[in-house]
């Protein structure tokens, strides 16, 4: 069969994402017939090569998306609540990073290791939501095991690289370590509070209920894919001063018994998982050995000694990867295949 070739666009082209987004189209070899980089005006006219081609980088306006097929978007929740309905409109399906859609019950919520159906609701606005980072990763981890088990209850704590927050955060984080190394004051500016040599239990802002919106993101978007409102959740999310990949502990009360070789068994074979766990040989999922792969890590697999069903375990991935432009382009992948 041969594949249809598609216009496509990036919007947010020059940020974290938006680059790492032209990597995994090279890397997926994505049909792309037209092909068209947009960021704000900051970076209008900035030449970047793709496969072999260099493009010029355009100011997006509401005009940018006639003629299009598919617009990936990583500009952030405001930009994207201002253009994703105007390129809907066009006929150009957007495949969305931030936040903005996220919780609106006619977009979809994808994972395609999880729930690659939910697809086929793009329909309803011509937008479909790429989860946020720290979900994505875990439920790639736990979807094996809530279809087998069953989950009744999450209890989640995050260790969130700086990459998360775009390009000025790990400028940030470099030039505070170069600072305090030198012996002069970490100046902050992206967060609150230094992060070098430091860790933050702020993502995002805060809510009147005392959880952070990052928190309940892992909340209310982990229900939303896995399409059951019943599992209780609890996070707490923390900035730690790592450049690139997530880690996560997340403690599991299942609603079946599982033990621990069941629990190995079900990861070993699902997509996108791979499991690293053997501790006595200093073996387990580390944030410098994700950056880089599309893959979730998952090891530390244990019974929790103090409850009846209850397992721990730790997951790690990379999350401007999987955590966002690899979902988005896989995303992009499905509509291509399957509805485009
Ligand atoms: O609102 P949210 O959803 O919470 O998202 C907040 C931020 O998170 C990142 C992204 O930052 C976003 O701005 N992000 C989004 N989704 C993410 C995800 N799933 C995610 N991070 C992790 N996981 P970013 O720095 O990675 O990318 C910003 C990109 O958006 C473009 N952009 C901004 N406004 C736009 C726009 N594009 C079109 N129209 C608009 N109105 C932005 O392009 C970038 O590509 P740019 O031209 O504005 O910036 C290019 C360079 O300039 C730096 N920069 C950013 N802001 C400023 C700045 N420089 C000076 N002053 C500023 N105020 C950027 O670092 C970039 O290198
Ligand atoms: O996708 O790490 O909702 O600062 C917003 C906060 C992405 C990560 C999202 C961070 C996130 C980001």
């Amino acid at each position: 069969m041969v594949e249809k070739k598609l216009n496509v666009i990036v919007a947010g082209a020059t940020g974290a994402v938006g680059a790492q987004m032209l990597t995994c189209l090279e890397e997926q070899s994505f049909p792309i017939n037209n092909f068209k980089l947009l960021a704000s005006s900051r970076s209008a006219g900035k030449k970047i090569k793709f496969r072999d081609e260099t493009f010029v980088v355009e100011e997006m306006t509401k005009n940018s998306f006639k003629g299009y097929d598919i617009a990936l978007f990583s500009a952030g929740g405001s930009t994207s609540l201002e253009f994703a309905p105007a390129s809907a409109e066009a006929g150009c399906v957007v495949v969305d990073n931030s936040s903005a859609w996220r919780m609106d019950t006619d977009i979809p919520l994808v994972v395609p290791e999880v729930n690659p159906d939910a697809v086929a609701q793009y329909k309803n606005k011509g937008i479909i939501a790429n989860p946020n980072c720290s979900t994505i990763q875990m439920v790639v981890a736990l979807n094996p095991i809530y279809r087998n088990f069953g989950i009744k209850r999450l209890v989640i704590s995050t260790y969130q690289a700086v990459s998360g927050s775009g390009v000025k955060a790990v400028n940030e984080l470099r030039e505070q370590v170069r600072a305090v190394m030198e012996g002069k004051s970490p100046v902050a500016k992206v967060y609150p509070h230094p992060i070098a040599f430091n860790a933050l239990p702020h993502i995002d802002s805060f809510l009147d209920s005392g959880y952070s919106k990052e928190e309940m993101k892992m909340v209310n978007e982990t229900r939303k894919i896995l399409n059951d409102e019943t599992i209780m959740i609890t996070a707490t999310a923390v900035r730690v001063p790592v450049f690139n990949s997530h880690s996560e502990s997340v403690n599991i009360e299942t609603k079946e018994h599982a033990t621990c070789e069941q629990i190995r068994g079900v990861l070993n074979t699902a997509p996108g998982v791979k499991v690293l766990d053997d501790p006595q040989n200093n073996v387990y999922p580390l944030a410098l050995d994700a950056h880089g792969n599309d893959l979730t890590f998952v090891g530390r697999i244990r019974q929790d000694l103090s409850i009846e069903n209850g397992i721990d375990i730790w997951i790690v991935s990379d999350n401007i990867r999987k955590g966002a432009a690899t979902n988005t382009v896989q995303i992009g992948r499905l509509l291509a295949e399957k509805y485009l």
